[in-house]
């Protein structure tokens, strides 16, 4: 088999595997075991170097690279996470736009695809991975390297009629037609992806979702990104049992669980979120003291000044429910912005009746699967989730809410809560059958058999 080179933003600490790492990490761990995976370290330094660092831990070679501080103000924190993650989450807004930042993005892409070329070798597959590297696949041709590259996006795509909006954007679109393949998360986001190419591109795209520019065939396709299904459901099942589970279970008492588990993003929902456990509180006396919440909301990207701006919003409203709710025995909102390991994550997710998952939009959102896959099939929890997160395509059979509306997360909440169990156990087994087929392994093969034809 041919070796897998991955290129993302973020490369995992090679310590981290299975510990701190996410879905992406969990979904490659397999794949890219012998193989070669590429990116920023993480770091700021004073001079960017041009050669990448390498470290090779349980058969993988990891690859990285520092930023100086200006790319990581322009490329990182400016153009990436500025102007394409507010717009690609449909929040123009929120959305800016600098030319210089825009340049600086360009340019670490390129420096990217110079310190990676020669990494690279005859017959490896190269995976380039989400929205801050459109452009290292068409760097990397100009290099001359002629080996299969892949480009998948982990966020949503926006109709044209938003996306024109981007200065550049049908730069960035023509970037996309130099990989072999690209791939999105749903259906929705790829009818809005060959939109934008055949309306500002004016490239025709045949049924097969193939653009042909220059004598290259770029294809497209929509590929749902999965988890590691039953490994997670085997940790959940453990670390309920086991010293955390019981840790909270006690403090927990009799009182059923409403479970919220994001980055602390503006594209999640939060607010909206606590504004309608609190509406539940307000239009239902009678789950006061018999219900509590614990959303867990790891601090991300606190240089965006848009991040700090919705943690100064949710402390207060946080306070404020809990002071108009709260009794001396019982706080309903436990709000937590430091991450949590994984296995406890797993183990508590199993505690919760409720999951609720409420993005105001978001590329698949793998926490709506780790709740279901970490339940107890005798007594499985219910999920509330957005009909804007792609995960609704797969977990239909979730309680769908409009996550702009709060009454509507409310009402959710008050259903999820009275379900009879045989119907939390007949929605719950149709969702598990989805998931445990479509997971993260699954996932990988059908992207990379696609490539391969
Ligand atoms: C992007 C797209 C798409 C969260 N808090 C803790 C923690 N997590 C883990 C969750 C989950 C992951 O992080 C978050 O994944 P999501 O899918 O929910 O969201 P994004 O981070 O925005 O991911 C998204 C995804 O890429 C994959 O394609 O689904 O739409 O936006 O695995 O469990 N993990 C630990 N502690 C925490 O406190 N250990």
């Amino acid at each position: 088999m041919a070796r897998l080179v991955l290129a993302s933003n973020r490369v995992p600490a090679a310590a981290d595997r299975g510990v701190k790492s996410g879905g992406l990490v969990s979904a490659l761990g397999e794949v890219i075991s012998g193989g070669l995976w590429f990116g920023w370290s993480g770091q700021v330094a004073k001079g960017a170097p041009t050669k990448a660092q390498l470290r090779r831990a349980r058969g993988t070679v990891y690859a990285t690279i520092d930023l100086t501080q200006e790319q990581y103000d322009r490329y990182y924190v400016g153009f990436a996470n500025s102007t394409l993650w507010p717009l690609l989450h449909f929040r123009l807004g929120l959305m800016e736009f600098d030319r210089a930042q825009y340049e600086a993005y360009l340019s670490v892409n390129r420096a990217f695809a110079a310190a990676l070329a020669p990494l690279i070798k005859p017959g490896d597959i190269v995976w380039v991975h989400d929205y801050h590297l459109i452009p290292l696949g068409g760097f990397l041709r100009e290099l001359g390297i002629t080996n299969k590259l892949a480009f998948f996006l982990h966020v949503p795509f926006v109709p044209p009629s938003m996306y024109s909006v981007l200065p550049k954007g049908s730069e960035l679109l023509a970037a996309l037609c130099a990989y072999d393949l690209v791939g999105v998360q749903t259906i929705t986001d790829l009818r809005n992806l060959l939109d934008c190419v055949r309306e500002l591109l004016g490239r025709p795209v045949d049924d097969m979702g193939r653009v042909q520019t220059n004598g290259h065939q770029a294809r497209f396709g929509a590929f749902p990104i999965g988890i590691d299904s039953v490994g997670f459901a085997r940790m959940a099942e453990e670390s309920a049992a086991g010293a955390d589970g019981k840790r909270l279970g006690e403090s927990l008492g009799r009182r059923a669980l409403v479970m919220g588990v994001d980055r602390l993003d503006y594209s999640k929902g939060l607010p909206n979120r606590f504004e309608g456990f609190a509406r539940m509180l307000g239009r239902w006396p009678e789950w006061r003291s018999k219900v509590t919440y614990v959303q867990i909301a790891a601090r991300s990207r606190d240089d965006v000044p848009q991040y700090r701006t919705i943690r100064r919003e949710l402390d207060q409203m946080a306070g404020r429910i809990n002071g108009r709710f709260g009794a001396i025995d019982w706080v309903p909102l436990r709000y937590l912005n430091r991450p949590v390991p994984r296995g406890t994550l797993a183990g508590y997710y199993r505690f919760a009746r409720v999951g609720l998952v409420t993005p105001l939009r978001d590329g698949m959102n793998l926490v709506a699967k780790e709740y279901v896959a970490a339940q107890d099939p005798e007594n499985p929890g219910i999920l509330v989730l957005s009909r804007f997160a792609g995960a609704m395509h797969e977990l239909g059979e979730a309680l769908l809410v409009n996550p702009y509306d709060p009454d509507e997360i409310a009402e959710a909440l008050d259903t999820a809560l009275r379900l009879p169990l045989d119907e939390r156990r007949e929605r719950w087994r149709r969702m598990w059958d989805r998931i445990r087929e479509d997971d993260a392994a699954s996932w990988c093969r059908n992207f990379l058999t696609v490539l391969a034809a």
